[in-house]
Order: structure tokens, then sequence, then C-alpha cells
């Protein structure tokens, strides 16, 4: 079990939650001298940048936007005098992709990791009444014994450079929101929630962990604040009667309250929304509440202007307003767990999230895309440093689920992407890793991870660990591309048929599959990179996906334009957005529009 509460910091009854965002001072330590110079005490200069954000695209030298190495932080923060006999932490979000947190001079803690919330016990080292100097040093060098995986090379001139084996730019910093809390010294440290549904009733299991051992009490509150159940005791069930689900685009929340009480004193509370719903995988359908569900949509990434992969409030609502008008129901958080308020806003809009963790860069080669089309072996998971790797991997794995198991909106959990799979040193790993994510989920819900290109049946050794097999393919772009798209089909339907021909009886869904497309680029007759060959890619793929009736989604890369390191292969990022990054539609989007609009509700079902 964690050693940390995972919960989302609010403000209730017993605790209390203030926002760390806005500007802080900031820094980079090209020399890597901070401890030595003393800057847990306090960093040097008068910088000052947002947070939440990525560092790099504010600056206008090159040198800051492609740094690796350590960037520091700090702020003052003022700690109420009424909070005193309280734990106190400061909760990041996330740090991307490790942190040390100082506060007062004192080293706190540290965490690795960039995509994933981590506290900062800070009870014993703060003064009440004051204000108090936080300050962070948050390093983005990218290794093979962590996620997601690269290297960090030295250039000639001396200065180091961040070689990502993914293809998104390597942003970093405080990229998501910092809270300070206080909460109880007995207090709510976790719940985990099962659904059963029989007629028009359900029945929600509950277990919960506080850290002491007073009684606890739930209570279940619809949407006008009627209480609909209440439960006693730290394991026990809420039972619904005319239990409203949690639908696609129909996302009904109930409010669930959690309390620890001493007689009728409250110790602790804590309120979360819940929806009740069902996830299972059956033959080759993906059922929610029962009922098959066709996933239309993306691969995303957090990814905006100017505050790169910092947490972005207003594309967050323009990216969901979009999702919704081209009749997408369905999302995976390529390549890394998102940022928690989108999980939040998922669940509030009934959309369906693929969940995935941050195991990206699994093969060997700065563009594993590439090199998987050329059928390239190597042998990722035979390295010296593996067993780091995987206990990494295994920790995100366990906050990931920590953290996002009761949005009703994550329905299933993706391992890896495009790990090299051919080779057997692989499979003791996914074994590792598929076990854990069972182990740990109450919910059981369906585990998957996405298959690169030469992870064919015959060549791929790893299938077999997937509840759902998400295929990332790019025939018609990597593979004969342009005039030859005729042959990518015939390839493309000759995979399909060997996957067929296995009988695997589970769903098949496409995670990617996707061209690049220059948002101003218009070519008749088309060519690679106009706006028409996206749309013959399209109806091309389109066609496959119509012809198998295991395929039971799309998602297609990527909903919009995204930022990647610069390269002969990358236009100033990769363009296979269906959108732009400004989020403007490419003419592809009115394709996918109409037929994700018609496409019949149960469709393969
Ligand atoms: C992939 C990767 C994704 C890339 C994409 C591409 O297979 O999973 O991160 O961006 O291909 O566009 O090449």
């Amino acid at each position: 079990m964690l050693e940390y509460s995972m919960l989302y910091p609010r403000t209730t009854l017993s605790r209390r939650s203030i926002s760390m965002d806005g500007m802080w001072k900031f820094c980079t330590d090209a020399k890597s001298a901070g401890e030595q110079e003393g800057w847990n005490d306090g960093i040097p200069g008068n910088d000052r940048i947002p947070v939440p954000a990525s560092f790099q695209d504010f600056y206008t030298e090159k040198d800051i936007r492609e740094f690796a190495g350590d960037v520091w932080y700090e702020k003052d923060m003022f700690v109420p005098g009424e909070w005193e006999r309280k734990k106190i932490f400061i909760r990041f979000g996330a740090a991307t992709h490790r942190a040390v947190v100082y506060v007062n001079g004192r080293r706190i803690t540290e965490h690795e990791g960039g995509f994933l919330p981590f506290l900062a016990d800070v009870t014993d080292a703060v003064r009440y009444n004051a204000y108090n100097k936080v300050v962070v040093k948050v390093n983005n060098e990218l290794t093979v014994t962590n996620i997601p995986c690269g290297e960090t090379h030295i250039l000639p001139d001396g200065k180091k450079m961040n070689r990502p084996y993914f293809d998104f730019f390597n942003y970093a910093g405080l990229q998501r929101s910092v809270h300070l809390v206080a909460v109880p010294r007995e207090y709510i440290f976790d719940f985990d929630l099962q659904y059963a549904l029989s007629g028009k009733n359900a029945s929600v299991h509950y277990a919960v962990k506080t850290t002491g051992e007073h009684a606890v009490e739930l209570s279940l509150l619809d949407q006008t604040g009627k209480e609909v159940a209440t439960a006693k005791g730290k394991n026990g069930t809420l039972e619904v009667e005319n239990a409203r689900l949690w639908r696609v685009h129909d996302a009904y929340l109930y409010r669930l309250v959690v309390r620890i009480l001493d007689g009728d004193a409250i110790i602790d509370e804590y309120e979360q929304n819940i929806g009740i719903r069902t996830v299972e995988v059956k033959g080759t359908s993906i059922l929610l509440n029962g009922e098959s569900v066709y996933l239309k949509g993306f691969g995303k990434h957090e990814d905006s202007d100017i505050a790169g992969r910092g947490f972005n409030i207003c594309m967050m609502k323009r990216d969901f307003e979009l999702m919704k008008w081209i009749g997408a129901n369905s999302f995976r958080t390529a390549h890394y767990p998102y940022s928690e308020e989108i999980y939040e806003m998922a669940d509030q809009e009934g959309f369906l999230v693929i969940d995935e963790v941050a195991a990206v860069g699994m093969f060997e080669s700065l563009m594993n895309f590439m090199e998987a089309s050329t059928g390239k072996k190597t042998a990722f998971f035979e390295k010296e440093t593996t067993p780091i790797l995987l206990k990494a991997h295994k920790r995100a794995i366990e906050e990931l689920i920590t953290r996002d198991k009761n949005h009703p909106c994550v329905i299933a959990w993706s391992l890896l992407n495009e790990p090299e799979t051919t080779n057997e040193a692989a499979v003791p790993y996914f074994k590792e890793v598929f076990e854990l994510a069972h182990a740990l989920d109450v919910q059981k819900r369906p585990r998957t991870f996405a298959l690169i290109m030469n992870s064919v049946p015959g060549a791929c050794k790893c299938y077999s660990f997937s509840d759902i097999i998400a295929l990332n393919r790019y025939y018609g772009w990597y593979v004969k591309g342009g005039y030859e798209i005729s042959e990518a089909e015939v390839l493309f339907r000759k995979e399909m048929d060997e996957w067929k021909a296995l009988n695997l009886n589970k769903p098949f869904l496409f995670t990617e599959y996707g061209a690049d497309t220059l948002g101003m680029e218009h070519k008749l007759p088309s060519v690679m990179w106009s706006q028409e060959y996206q749309e013959e890619y399209l109806n091309m793929t389109n066609a496959v996906f119509d012809s198998y009736d295991f395929i039971r989604g799309e998602q297609i890369w990527n909903f919009a334009d995204f930022q990647t390191t610069e390269g002969i292969l990358r236009v100033n990022g990769n363009k296979k957005g269906i959108f732009t990054r400004q989020r403007q539609p490419k003419d592809a989007a009115y394709l996918l529009r109409k037929r994700w609009k018609e496409l019949p509700p149960y469709y393969k079902a």
C-alpha cells in the first residue's frame, strides 16, 4: 500500500485545501550545483514562472527550451495558526520527472515519476502563523530505469540533451496544481468501490481505509442532495434503489460522503462524485452496464501552446466540446496519466477513458514507430537495469490505480505503449505488470497495452496478456503511403485476417492509426501531408474496421497536433491531429463527424 493518501485535495468540514498555483520563483541549474550552493534555503535570481505549466515554452533561449537537468522552484507559503494540531501536506499534482522537496531549508521528501501526485508531509517542518519557504528541485533527465524511457546525452559543448525513446516533447516542471492541505490526525486515507446491478437496483460495495480506529459512516446523495443510501463500518454495502446509472453522455453522478465519527462528532469528512456502472469484457464485446459499446475517439496528449504539458483548464473545456461535436465517446490518456481535473470532466460528460501509465519508449530507438515497421528486433527487457525499470513501472501502476480507480470514466488500464514484444524476455516482465494491475483493481477492469506495428501474430509474445487487444497501426502512412495505399490496404487486411484466424474471442481496438496532415495544405489530387490524403487514408482504414466484427473501437491518432522533438520526420511537431494544435478542425474532422454520428448505437453488438 502507498505510504501517502492519493485522495484529491478538498475543503470539507474537517479538511482545508489552499491552492499554491500562481507565480513561483524559478531557475535552471546547468551545473547541478544547487544543493552545494545552498539553494534549498532559497534560489538565486528573480525570475518567476507560472505553475502549473511546463517551463520550456516561455523563454526565447533555446538552451532553456532544450534544457536537461535540474530546475528549481520556490514559493513562500503561509500556514494558518489554527491548523496547529492537524497533519499538513503539500500535494504536488505531478513533478516531471522527479523532484526533491525542501521546506525552510529542510529536505522533506522526494518522488520519481512525472505524471502522478505525491504528498510532502510537512507537519513537523512548518512554522504556524508565518511564512514558510518551499523549494522544489525538479529533474527532467530521461533514463532507461524509469518511465517514460529515453537517454540523456552530453553534447561536445558539455550541454546535456534529452533523447526520448518516444514521440512527444519532453516537457517538464511543475505541470500540475500544487495544494497546501490540512487534514485531521485521524483521517480518511483511501477507499475502493465496486458495483453490482440487479434489476433497477444497485449495490455499491465499499472498503474504506483510515489512519485510526474510530467508526466510519457513509452516505450517498443524489443530485438533488437527497440521501439515497447509508452504511456503517469500514467495509460494507450501500444499497441504492432505482439507481440511475452512469452512461455514455448521460453521466449521472451521486455524491459519496465518507465520515469518521467519534460519537456524534465528525473527526474527518471527505466527499467525492461517483458513478454507478459496471465494465466488463465478454467475448469480443466491451460491456458498459451489460450493454455493448463501440469506442469512437482519440489518443490524446496534454499539449498546448506556451503551457506545454501544463494543465490547461481552457484547453480541457475546448477539447471536451470538440469531442462531443465530433461524436466521440472515449479517449486514451496517451502516453501518461493526465491531470485529475480531466478525469473529473470525463466523469461529468460521460466519456470512457482508457487510462495509460507512462510506460512508453520501451523499444530502443528514438523513433520506435519507424524501427518497428522495418521489422528490426531489439531486446529491451533483457538489460541489466530491467529490474529497476520494472520496479518503477510497478510503482507507477500502483499510484495510477490508487489515484484513478474511483472515476466512473476509467474503463480500462493501458499498462504499456508500444513495448518491444518479440523477445521472450518481455514475457516475465508483462506477467508482473498485468498481474499487479489485476490485484490492485477491485473492479477488475480490463487491462491492455498498445501493440506496435511489428507486434503481429507469430511475432508478438505478449498479446495474450491483454483483455482488449489494442493495435497501433499505420498502414497507408509509415507503411505504403500515398499512391501505394491500395497495397497498404491489402497488407492491413492480411494482418487482420491473421488475427481473425487466431480466434482469440477478445475485443480488438485501434488505439492508433493516422496520417500527418498540414492544416493549411490542400492538393488535388492528393499527396501525403495534404488534407485530401488524410481523408483518403481514413476512408481506407474505416472500410477495414467495418469488415471485421471483432474490431470494437477506433481511437485515431491524434486528437490534435502536438509538439515533439525536432527532426526530419516532424514539422515542428506531429501533425496527425484531426484538429490543429490551436483546436480548429482539419477537413477530416467533418468526415469523422459524419461517420461517428451515423454509426448505430450498438454497432456490431
Ligand atoms: C506511435 C506512437 C505515438 C506516435 C505515433 C506517430 O506509434 O505510439 O507516440 O506519436 O506513433 O505519430 O508516429
